[in-house]
């Protein structure tokens, strides 16, 4: 790797010195860094090729110490971070205690919010440009938002774009359109975009607009000038964004986003205009990479390389099964079964493995883009027409569209499955995509079944039980390989839990994929001679009481596990059923997440670091054994 100008930045400021030359050198340093990354684990890549050269131009045009700039989403942060000032940092990436893979104010002054999911950044730099306005006035700082055109389509980005025009004098919302979500981008908005690109400004009619221009005066205010160019453009049929334009935004583009020279020209430009701007950038996803620019959807957040050479690359296969790779082929059964079941993702189609649904049934199969609470209002209408949706959607985005579960779905009763992916420890991504709060926010709501599998033999069957019924439910699964407990399996029953062996000294009620973790801690302590029992415990509502308040009379001590916000979660439940049913509270201890935000990690060093793994839990039995638990 050779990088000879990136390593002299320590900040963005630094910048200000290169030519356009020496910029476009630059972006292929950072293009090169983004590169070896990527041989050495597996992070977010295609979006971050996609924007170095605009990253550079803004930080060439703006003063980020002054002005305001949000990433949306913020999986695209790494070329941002790159120059200002952690490149010494960058080999830590994702990796716990080092660089975030998403924007982290701990980490600079550069980040304003922490983010990882989409949509929020209009809504964010609004009220940043209107609190300047009541706080700094007359310190003229600009408010910029960068939002992909996947995420544009999101509900909050026109409820904010609808907000804007009475905000702030210097706002400026940058659509970075590369025609990508992470999957091949969907809906109007979508051919709405395309239209925009068949804008002679971007496709070379140069003819035409040089027409145009040659009529417009050249004295004047040049940013004047423009605006007058871009009226008699508009005038001549030759522009588009009049729907932004009506909405109270000055639509400008498309331009070509890996042009420097350009971007800083327009840049300058419109940061001259008073009121809302929105400058259509167009680029490529996986630019400068050409296997990410042939495959972007793959290259998206592609697994470590296992080898580069000169005949290509080949990607790191991951040997076991995951929960998610259980769930789409569990799906898929249900549809082949089934012609009344849909699935339903919100522009997760890659990532919950559902490539081939879509392919088998490109009519039972939707993809609503990232709009989540459209997804679950829409599953629910699905649903009251008789359908049997399935909502495939990690846990982390469902809290996107807590009030369409609770008013549109469980208010209403109604049969949608909800498939939650991710729901535990995200590993590398960190804070923003950790699952752990679903138990507290599902748990509240009536009509709801919540189930957990214990293992992957569980999942098919707890699909095809959440088919059956005809009200709500939830199944909440971790992205984690996914084990088979050798055993006989009992049926899934509603509120029914499993008992895999029972203990007189203790009794683990696992919640979940941390079962077979449970199984392993009872077989040591087995081995010193403590005899534990092990119950699955499949539903977390209805709560198996029966079973639960059983081993509170009759074992030692309960300790129930999950990987969960203990805030809300299993735990709670079960400490609520055995308070309610009037026995000691004082024998149950619960392990799972704390009352704090877990940061970035491999779930296993997570999972370990908070007593989940089987150490932990071995340690925490021991420790009761004996002891009056209530101490
Ligand atoms: C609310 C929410 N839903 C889903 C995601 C998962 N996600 C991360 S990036 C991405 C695609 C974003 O597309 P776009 O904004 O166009 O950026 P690009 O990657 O194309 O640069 C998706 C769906 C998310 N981060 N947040």
């Amino acid at each position: 790797m050779t990088t000879q100008i990136l390593p002299s930045i320590t900040g963005p400021e630094d910048l200000q010195q290169f030519s356009l030359p020496q910029l476009e050198q630059l972006a292929g340093e950072m293009r090169e860094v983004l590169c070896h990354l990527i041989a050495c684990r597996s992070a977010h890549f295609a979006s971050n090729l996609g924007v170095v050269e605009l990253c550079l131009a803004l930080h060439c045009s703006f003063d980020f110490r002054h002005d305001r700039l949000i990433w949306d989403t913020g999986h695209q942060i790494y070329p941002h971070k790159l120059v200002t000032g952690r490149f010494p940092l960058f080999h830590t990436m994702r990796t716990k205690g080092g660089l975030m893979g998403y924007p982290n104010p701990d980490e600079s002054e550069f980040d304003l919010f922490m983010t990882g999911h989409a949509g929020a950044s209009v809504s964010t730099m609004l009220g940043l440009a209107s609190g300047d306005e009541f706080l700094r006035p007359g310190e003229g700082r600009h408010a910029v938002a960068v939002i992909g055109d996947g995420a544009f389509p999101s509900g909050v980005v026109f409820e904010a774009l609808n907000n804007a025009r009475r905000q702030s004098d210097r706002l400026l919302v940058i659509l970075n359109d590369n025609q990508m979500s992470i999957c091949p981008r969907v809906g109007g908005m979508a051919d709405y975009l395309d239209r925009l690109r068949l804008n002679p400004m971007y496709t070379g009619l140069k003819d035409e607009v040089a027409k145009i221009l040659h009529k417009v005066p050249l004295l004047g205010d040049p940013t004047e000038r423009f605006l007058v160019q871009l009226k008699e453009a508009a005038k001549a049929g030759l522009r588009g964004g009049m729907m932004f334009e009506d909405m109270g935004f000055r639509y400008i583009g498309p331009i070509d986003g890996h042009n420097i020279g350009l971007l800083r020209k327009y840049l300058k430009m419109v940061s001259r205009i008073k009121g809302p701007v929105l400058l259509h950038v167009v680029t490529e996803k996986g630019h400068g990479f050409q296997p990410a620019e042939e495959d972007p959807v793959l290259f998206h957040a592609p697994p470590q390389f296992e080898r580069r050479d000169a005949a290509g690359i080949t990607l790191k296969k991951s040997s076991t099964r995951a929960f998610t790779h259980f769930a789409s082929a569990a799906i898929a059964d249900e549809m082949r079964r089934d012609p009344h079941v849909t699935v339903l993702t919100a522009a997760m189609c890659q990532g919950n493995k559902l490539e081939g649904i879509r392919h088998e049934f490109p009519d039972r199969f939707f993809d609503t883009g990232i709009c989540e609470a459209h997804t679950v209002a829409f599953a629910a209408g699905q649903a009251k027409a008789g359908m049997k949706p399935i909502v495939d959607i990690y846990s982390t985005f469902l809290q996107r569209a807590f009030d369409h579960l609770f008013q549109e779905v469980a208010l209403q009763n109604l049969p949608v499955t909800f498939m939650m992916d991710r729901s535990g420890l995200a590993g590398p991504d960190g804070p923003t995509h950790h699952g752990v709060f679903d138990l507290g926010y599902l748990r509240v709501l009536p009509n709801l079944v919540v189930m957990a599998p214990g293992d992957a033999r569980d999942l098919p069957a707890m699909l095809a039980f959440a088919l059956r019924q005809e009200g709500p439910c939830a199944i909440r699964y971790p992205k984690a390989a996914a084990v088979e407990i050798d055993r006989e399996i009992a049926p899934v029953e509603l509120g029914c839990s499993e008992i895999l062996q029972w203990g007189a000294d203790g009794c683990l009620v696992a919640c979940g994929a941390l079962l077979s973790r449970c199984l392993k801690a009872a077989e040591q302590l087995r081995e010193e001679g403590i005899e534990v029992g092990v119950v699955n415990a499949r539903f977390v509502k209805p709560l198996d009481t029966g079973t639960i308040l059983r081993a509170v009379r009759e074992c030692g001590f309960v300790v129930t596990v999950e990987e969960a916000s203990l805030a809300g979660g299993f735990g709670s439940a079960v400490l609520e059923a055995v308070a309610d049913a009037g026995l000691d509270a004082g024998r149950v201890r619960r392990l799972g997440i704390p009352d704090r935000f877990i940061e970035h990690g491999e779930r296993d060093e997570l999972l370990a670091e908070l007593g989940l793994d089987v150490a932990g839990i071995v340690r925490a039995c021991r420790g009761l054994v004996g002891a009056s638990v209530k101490s």
